[in-house]
């Protein structure tokens, strides 16, 4: 560590990333009659920067969406407040490179508040706070290395006071439809009411330009995709061949599911050491990686409605499709 960089505290909670757990989860989803693996191992250290690539590109509009929203926002998010000390949760902050729009704004408009970053990657957390500390060396920083439940868990017993939950990026597109309203439910339950949730959701729009965010020109998505096979393999002792599999997404404009695939190229066979099993796929056979769902803004009314929350206020990205949508818990 360099001489004058400040110790980061972290706070940890229940968190149950072990190579454990991985070994199970893989071996449960492969072992499983429809293959599959879950999208929260797309992000170790490469993907996690394969992520932030994907993230810089056109095709991957989200991102710049909400970007353009809170850069023409950032004052409207803070008036919702009204002047009162609040606690800024960051749902999956990452690099927090969006909430420091937020961020930089709040501090400079002096708003009595202290910043709550939570991640699963501990390294990504530290450099976070460090870089927080440089740019912005009055906010007090309390980040949380947890799964979204254990966080909000422990926020629900440890912090009071007013909150604003981020939970941006259409990360709720990963759960299925009903899975999103029991977490939304649950996290409605550790709020208090009055507490404020903004949620970055992606809208149903011409199925092309959402096939195009998933199956991007340059690959990085292909690449993003095919590193959960890499991760087994470096994690796991696993033999996967990379060059055997292949990346495909569709799109489903009835429920709005994008759904990730790998598909295997031939006939083939992989052990994976550490499970101390081996798996065979036939020719063309997938493993399904990831669902990233769309939604309506009728059908987010309903989500908010149902998971115990009024909407207040959604602020538009017009020419993309893409809403953050400001909901209060009910009193
Ligand atoms: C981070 C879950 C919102 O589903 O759009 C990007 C992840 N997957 N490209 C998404 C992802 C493929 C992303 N989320």
């Amino acid at each position: 560590m360099h001489p004058d960089t400040k110790e980061i505290q972290i706070v940890e909670t229940g968190l149950r990333q072990g190579a454990g757990q991985f070994a199970e989860d893989v071996l449960k989803g492969l072992s499983s009659k429809k293959k599959r693996l879950p999208s929260r191992y797309f992000y170790d250290e490469k993907g996690s920067r394969l992520f932030e690539e994907i993230m810089k590109l056109d095709e991957y509009y989200l991102t710049n969406c909400e970007w353009d929203i809170f850069r023409k926002h950032k004052q409207d998010f803070l008036d919702l407040l009204q002047g009162e000390a609040f606690h800024l949760v960051d749902l999956g902050a990452g690099d927090a490179q969006k909430t420091r729009v937020l961020l930089n704004h709040f501090s400079s408009q002096n708003a009595k508040y202290d910043y709550v970053p939570i991640d699963i990657n501990r390294d990504i957390l530290e450099e976070l706070g460090q870089l927080l500390a440089e740019e912005i060396p009055g906010l007090n920083t309390i980040p949380i290395l947890a799964e979204y439940f254990d966080a909000l868990d422990w926020i629900g017993k440890n912090q009071s006071g007013r909150k604003l939950v981020l939970f941006m990026g259409s990360n709720i597109g990963n759960f299925s439809k009903a899975g999103a309203a029991v977490f939304l439910t649950r996290m409605c339950r550790v709020m208090n009411p009055g507490d404020l949730l903004l949620i970055g959701v992606d809208l149903k729009k011409d199925p092309r330009q959402i096939l195009r965010a998933y199956d991007d020109s340059k690959g990085v998505t292909a690449r993003f995709n095919l590193n959960l096979l890499e991760r087994i393999n470096r994690e796991l002792g696993g033999d996967f061949e990379i060059d055997n599999w292949r990346h495909y997404a569709n799109y489903n404009p009835i429920n709005g599911a994008v759904k990730s695939y790998l598909i295997s190229q031939i006939d083939q066979k992989v052990t994976i050491n550490s499970l101390k099993k081996t798996f065979s796929f036939d020719a063309f056979e997938a493993i399904h990686t990831e669902y990233s769902y769309k939604y309506t803004l009728k059908e987010i009314e309903l989500l908010a409605d149902n998971c115990g929350f009024v909407r207040l206020e959604n602020f538009v990205c017009q020419q993309a499709g893409f809403v953050d949508s400001v909901w209060r818990v009910r009193g």
